[in-house]
């Protein structure tokens, strides 16, 4: 697979990447400004805020949440909460365009039913990464994940089941979603420090949202 092939090609494709890792070019473009209005409006609530690992080590992506759980971490370690730690009030609503786009995505990929309950809000500026890591907080990793890019291009870093896997890249640009589930749904991942590339919508950011089912 070519790194930079299709850089920026407005149409739509899917793409299978292994048997449970399906990438839907550009699945999201067409409602984009829409999503970014809802983002925008969902930050009001619950603002950006840099967290801890469990370690205490800062986090170089800004994060918050919407839907019944959120995703945070701190001292105590990683978790999904029905309350935001920085507010004391529930997560917001997970609006229906986000909520809807999830479905509709992971039934493309083959993963028909999915009902996401969590939606965490990552927020990357000018050299923002993500380490290599699992998502396993959730409960049941029968269930897939969706995300979805926007904004500033990324370069996501797809490894294997154990840590020292090779690693392929793949570049994420703004409305593409990936979807992950099956024997890749414990995949190691991560993302390269984000460079800047202005985005006409959303200027010197990047924006993923991770649809989840936590519960
Ligand atoms: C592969 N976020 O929030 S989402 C995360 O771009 C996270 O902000 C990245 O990894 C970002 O946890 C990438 C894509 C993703 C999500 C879950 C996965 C890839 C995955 C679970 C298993 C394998
Ligand atoms: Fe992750």
């Amino acid at each position: 697979m070519d790194l930079f092939d299709q850089l920026d090609d407005p149409q739509p494709k899917i793409e299978r990447l292994s048997s449970g890792t399906v990438l839907l070019r550009r699945f999201a473009l067409g409602e984009a400004e829409r999503i970014w209005a809802e983002v925008q409006e969902i930050l009001q609530h619950a603002p950006l805020m840099t967290m801890h690992t469990p370690s205490g080590l800062p986090m170089s992506v800004t994060t918050s949440s919407c839907g019944r759980w959120g995703w945070v971490t701190d001292e105590q370690g990683y978790r999904y909460t029905g309350i935001n730690p920085a507010s004391g009030q529930p997560w917001p609503a997970m609006p229906l365009v986000l909520r809807q786009l999830a479905k509709r995505a992971a039934q493309a990929a083959g993963f028909a039913g999915f009902e996401p309950d969590a939606c965490l809000i990552n927020c990357y500026g000018v050299g923002a990464r993500m380490g290599l890591h699992q998502d396993r907080d959730e409960r049941d990793f029968r269930q897939p994940i969706v995300s979805l890019s926007l904004g500033m291009p990324a370069v996501f870093l797809l490894g294997g089941l154990h840590r020292h896997d090779p690693q392929h890249k793949l570049r994420l640009v703004h409305g593409d979603v990936l979807v992950w589930g099956g024997v890749d749904r414990l995949r190691f991942h991560g993302v390269a420090p984000v460079k800047l590339d202005v985005h006409p919508l959303l200027g010197d950011q990047r924006f993923n949202l991770t649809f989840r089912r936590a519960r």
